[in-house]
């Protein structure tokens, strides 16, 4: 049965949530749902028109840049510099970050965004879910002027709304502005994102664990121990070891299943995903659903940025199963001499 709540109307009634807004919600999520709706067309349509494959460019982390990301990332940020609502952009396939100017080159738009325009994009040609991932911030510098590298640098605890959007068996827009989690299911024959699933929080069981195993060797002692320690038959284990390698669809999954999703640093790097883009929004929603973000030590959203592109150490989902890694990992600090 179609929910009659829509997008809109639950903006509208919940408009008075987001501080300092003045109606600045409400069209910054109308931007970000029309965004969504067109990037949706291209994703579903994908194995019919030349828009999978490699673009043939690399982004600032030296990925393959996939068509639909330079798609996906130019629609976005067309649609919110058209409609003027926010005062700069950046996204993990700009190098650095775009200061949007006002029709009269100053802007008093309050608002940054920083997205993923299309995480998990390898994942297109192969018909598996991928997601846009984004992270609403207040600017910190004056009003009207351009803005500045630290309008960016905000520790996650500053964020004022994070989202993504799932295309998959059906798409779905699931945001926050720290008062829950709520989300949206696009009805496609009418363009209509309708309430379909509200007030997401974690079940209290939690049973699945998301992490590339491939990478087991490599991985801190602490993080081998919670491996072991999911596999282990006692209790309510063995845990289902689930990883779909798009960390949207893993996380989305986790969060309505219960589960804890983790990409762990090595020896030779910090991890593989960025904390503006991907962890600080994925950790805003994971807090608000009932549930922990840690980079094994601290609170993700607490951690202070020191540069746009910058990777961390990520394990979100359920508090008890965080805990636990946590936990592992301690061991091993409090050994080292
Ligand atoms: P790996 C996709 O590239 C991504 O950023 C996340 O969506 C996903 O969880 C992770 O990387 C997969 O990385 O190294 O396991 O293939």
């Amino acid at each position: 049965m179609e929910s009659n709540k829509t997008l809109g109307e639950f903006i509208i009634e919940n408009q008075q949530e987001f501080k300092y807004s003045s109606g600045e919600l409400s069209r910054l999520f109308n931007s970000i749902k029309l965004a969504a709706k067109v990037v949706s067309h291209k994703v579903n349509k994908a194995g019919l028109i030349d828009i999978v494959g490699g673009a043939g460019g690399k982004n600032i982390q030296g990925e393959d840049q996939q068509k639909l990301d330079v798609y996906a990332n130019d629609i976005f940020i067309e649609t919110l510099i058209n409609r003027q609502i926010v005062c700069g952009i950046t996204s993990e396939e700009n190098d650095s970050f775009i200061s949007v100017q006002g029709s009269d080159n100053s802007n008093t738009n309050k608002y940054i965004l920083l997205m993923d325009p299309l995480d998990g994009s390898s994942n297109i040609d192969v018909n598996v879910s991928v997601g846009t991932i984004f992270s609403v911030y207040r600017r910190i510098s004056k009003v009207g002027t351009p803005v500045i590298l630290e309008d960016f640098l905000q520790p996650g605890i500053n964020q004022v709304a994070a989202g993504y959007v799932i295309y998959g068996t059906s798409t779905m827009l699931v945001y926050t502005t720290g008062h829950g989690v709520n989300g949206f299911t696009l009805n496609p024959a009418i363009g209509t994102f309708y309430l379909s699933h509200p007030k997401i929080k974690f079940p209290e069981k939690s049973k699945i664990y998301s992490v590339n195993d491939g990478n087991y060797t490599h991985f801190p002692e602490g993080i081998k121990d919670f491996i072991r320690y999911c596999r282990q038959e006692e209790g309510d284990r063995p845990y289902a070891s689930r990883y779909i390698g798009s960390l949207v669809s893993d996380m989305h999954r986790n969060m309505l299943k219960g589960g804890i999703y983790l990409y762990p640093n090595t020896k030779s790097n910090n991890g593989k995903l960025r904390l503006l883009y991907e962890c600080n929004p994925m950790a805003f929603i994971t807090e608000q659903a009932g549930g922990k973000a840690s980079d094994g030590n601290s609170r993700i959203m607490e951690i202070e940025p020191q540069s746009l592109h910058q990777r961390v150490a990520f394990y979100s989902g359920s508090i008890k199963m965080v805990e636990k890694v946590e936990e592992f990992i301690a061991k091993y600090k409090l050994h080292k001499v």
